[in-house]
C-alpha cells in the first residue's frame, strides 16, 4: 500500500479532522510544520504564533499518542524549507509518498499552493463547520440581499439548538433588542482562566521571543490554553462565570476590563481545540439548567452558528479578491497609532494596548473603536485588513476578511453590512468608560478638542453622500446635517479635513 501524507495545518487541531478521518495511521503519515511563510505574511503578534506552536507541538503528541506517525517540522530546524508545500515536498520524498490529503485550508493563498503542488492532493470539505459550501450556496443563491439572520434560522432548524420542534425557544428568533446595555458599574466575572506555562509552552516562548520578539505585542506573561484539555477548563469557567451576564453587556466596553463577559474562546474554536457545535451544545445545556437565561445564551449561540457560519460562506463565495476590494475608494495609511504609536484619543490607546497585552479584543472595540475609526478616516482596507490579521489570536482570513473587508470597512460595497458601521463619539460614550478620562471632548463637536469621531463622522458622510443619501437608514443623519447652519458644516469639514492632513503626515493626534 503506497504512503499518503496527511496535512494539519495550525488551524486544524481537532481529532475528528476530516483528513484524519480519510486517512489510515497504519499506512499514512502527518505532516505538520512550522514554517517562516506561514509566520510571516503578516507581522502576527508574537502570542499568537506561539499559541499556535504550542497547541501544534501538543496535538502532534497527541497523534503520536493515538497511534499515528507524525513528521513534525520546528522553525528552527535546520532543514526547515520555509513553506508548508516545500515541507510537503520534502517529506514525500523521503517517504516515497505518492499523494497528499488535506482539510480545505481557510486562507485562499494556502488553497492555491495545494492546487499547485506537483503531488496528488485530495482536498476535502472542512465539515467542523456546520454549513458546507453548497448549502451555503443553496441558501444565497438568487437573494438580493445575504441577510445573517435568515441564515441562522437555517442554522438552528438544521442544529436543533434552543428549538421546541419547529419554533424557536421562548417563542422568538433573536434577543439582540436586550443585549445592548451599556457598561455596568461592576462586572462580577472574574476573566478567563489563565494557564501557567508548562515546559513545552516554556520552549516554544523562548523560540518566538527570539525570532519574532520585535514584531508589535506582548509575548509575556503567555497565559492562553494550548490544548483541548485546558481549553475545556477555560469553557467551564466561563459558563459557571461570564455567560449568564453575556448578552446584556455584549456592545459595553470598560477601560480596566478588557474581556468584560465575553468567552474569548475565538482562539480555541478557530484552531481546532474546541468543536463550535459542541460549544454550543454545552452552553443550551447551561440554559436548560437553569444557568444562563435565554437573551445570553441565544446571543452567543447566534454568533456561532449564525455569524461564523455565515462569515465562512460569504469569504469562500466571493473568492480570493475579497480582500483587494475596496468600494469607497480610500487610500490613507494605517497611522502609527494602531502599532502602538501615542494618541490622544482614550478609546484608540486603551483598545490598542489591551491588543499590544493580550492579542485580544472584544467585538464592539473591533467594530466600533478601532474599525470605526479606520472607516472614519478613510484608510486603504487592505492595510486595516492586514492590521486586523496580523493582531488577534483568532485572526484567520477565512474570518477576519469578511468581517473587516465587509462588516467593517464595508469595501466589498454592502455585501454583509446594509450600512456602514460608523458612529460620532456619542456612541462610544454611551457605550464605555472611555470619554470620561481622554484629552479630547466628546461633548464638543468642533474646536481644538472636539472629538475626532464627532468631526470625521460628518466628513465620512458628506464625502460618500452619493452613495448613502439614498439609503434609508441613513437618510435622518442627512437631514440632520442639511439643517446645520451653513458656516458650522463648514467648520466642520475644514476641521476634520486638518486633522486628517496632520494625522497622514505623521503628526500626534
Ligand atoms: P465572544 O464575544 O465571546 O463570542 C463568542 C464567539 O462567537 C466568538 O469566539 C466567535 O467564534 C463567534 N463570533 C462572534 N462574532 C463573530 C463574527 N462577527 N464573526 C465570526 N465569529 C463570530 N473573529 C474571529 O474569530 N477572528 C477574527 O479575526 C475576527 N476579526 C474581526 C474583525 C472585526 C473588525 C470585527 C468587527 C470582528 C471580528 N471577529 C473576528 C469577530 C469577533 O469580534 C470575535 O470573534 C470575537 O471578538 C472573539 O472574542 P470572543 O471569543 O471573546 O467572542
Ligand atoms: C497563523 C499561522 C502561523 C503563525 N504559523 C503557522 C505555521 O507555522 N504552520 C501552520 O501550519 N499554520 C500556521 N498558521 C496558520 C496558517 O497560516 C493559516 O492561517 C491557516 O492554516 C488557514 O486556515
Ligand atoms: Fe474616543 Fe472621542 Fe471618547 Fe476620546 S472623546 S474616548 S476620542 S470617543
Amino acid at each position: 500500500m503506497v504512503t499518503r501524507l496527511v496535512l494539519v495545518l495550525g488551524d486544524q487541531l481537532s481529532d475528528g479532522l476530516s483528513a484524519l478521518r480519510a486517512a489510515d495511521p497504519a499506512r499514512d503519515i502527518v505532516v505538520m510544520a512550522e514554517v517562516a511563510e506561514e509566520a510571516g505574511y503578516v507581522p502576527h503578534h508574537p502570542k499568537k504564533i506561539a499559541f499556535l506552536f504550542a497547541a501544534m507541538r501538543k496535538f502532534a503528541d497527541r497523534l503520536r499518542h493515538a497511534g499515528w506517525r507524525v513528521e513534525y517540522t520546528a522553525l528552527d530546524d535546520p532543514d526547515n524549507s520555509g513553506t508548508i508545500t516545500g515541507e510537503l515536498l520534502r517529506r514525500a520524498a523521503a517517504h516515497n509518498a505518492k499523494g497528499v490529503i488535506a482539510t480545505q485550508p481557510g486562507e485562499w493563498r494556502l488553497i492555491t499552493a495545494l492546487n499547485e503542488l506537483p503531488l496528488p492532493v485530495h482536498v476535502i470539505r472542512d465539515d467542523r463547520f456546520i454549513a458546507s459550501a453548497e448549502e451555503f450556496e443553496a441558501w444565497a443563491k438568487g437573494k438580493k440581499q445575504l441577510r445573517m439572520e435568515y441564515f441562522y434560522r437555517e442554522m438552528r432548524r438544521k442544529t436543533g439548538l434552543l428549538m421546541e420542534g419547529d419554533k424557536p425557544a421562548g417563542g422568538k428568533w433573536n434577543y439582540d433588542h436586550d443585549n445592548r446595555k451599556p457598561a455596568p458599574d461592576d462586572v462580577t466575572f472574574t476573566g478567563p482562566l489563565q494557564f501557567e506555562p508548562d515546559d513545552a509552552v516554556a520552549a516554544v516562548l523562548e523560540l518566538v521571543g527570539q525570532r519574532f520578539g520585535n514584531n508589535f505585542g506582548s509575548l509575556h506573561p503567555f497565559w492562553f490554553a494550548t490544548d483541548r484539555d485546558q481549553a475545556q477548563q477555560h469553557l467551564d469557567h466561563w459558563i459557571a462565570g461570564g455567560l449568564a451576564n453575556f448578552g446584556d453587556y455584549q456592545d459595553a466596553m470598560l477601560a480596566d476590563r478588557p474581556f468584560m463577559y465575553h468567552a474569548l474562546i475565538g482562539l480555541y474554536i478557530n484552531a481546532g481545540l474546541l468543536d463550535p457545535l459542541d460549544v454550543c451544545r454545552q452552553v443550551a445545556a447551561a440554559w436548560q439548567a437553569g444557568k444562563a437565561p435565554l437573551n445570553a445564551t441565544e446571543g452567543f449561540i447566534r454568533q456561532i452558528i449564525g455569524w461564523r457560519e455565515y462569515v465562512r460562506g460569504i469569504w469562500y463565495r466571493e473568492g480570493p479578491d475579497y480582500t483587494r476590494r475596496n468600494a469607497l475608494g480610500h487610500t490613507h495609511d494605517l497611522p502609527g497609532l494602531y502599532w502602538g504609536k501615542p494618541t490622544d484619543m482614550r478609546c484608540m490607546s486603551q483598545t490598542v494596548a489591551q491588543t499590544r497585552d493580550d492579542a485580544y479584543a472584544h467585538h464592539i472595540q473591533r467594530l466600533m473603536v478601532t474599525g470605526n475609526f479606520a472607516l472614519l478616516a478613510g484608510i486603504d482596507p487592505w492595510q486595516v485588513h492586514e492590521w486586523y490579521l496580523a493582531v488577534y489570536a483568532d485572526a484567520y482570513e477565512w474570518v477576519e476578511a469578511p468581517n473587516v473587508i465587509g462588516m467593517s470597512q464595508f469595501a466589498d460595497g454592502g455585501i454583509i453590512a446594509s450600512k456602514p458601521y460608523v458612529s460620532s463619539g456619542n456612541y462610544i460614550d454611551r457605550m464605555s468608560d472611555y470619554c470620561g478620562g481622554c484629552a479630547y471632548k466628546v461633548k464638543d463637536k468642533t474646536g481644538p478638542r472636539a472629538c475626532p469621531f464627532n468631526l470625521l463622522y460628518w466628513h465620512f458622510l458628506i464625502r460618500h453622500r452619493a452613495r448613502f443619501s439614498s439609503n434609508p437608514r441613513m437618510g435622518q443623519m442627512y437631514a440632520t446635517w442639511d439643517r446645520m447652519a451653513e458656516d458650522r458644516r463648514e467648520t466642520v469639514l475644514r476641521e476634520a479635513d486638518d486633522f486628517l492632513t496632520r494625522m497622514q503626515a505623521g503628526a500626534p493626534v
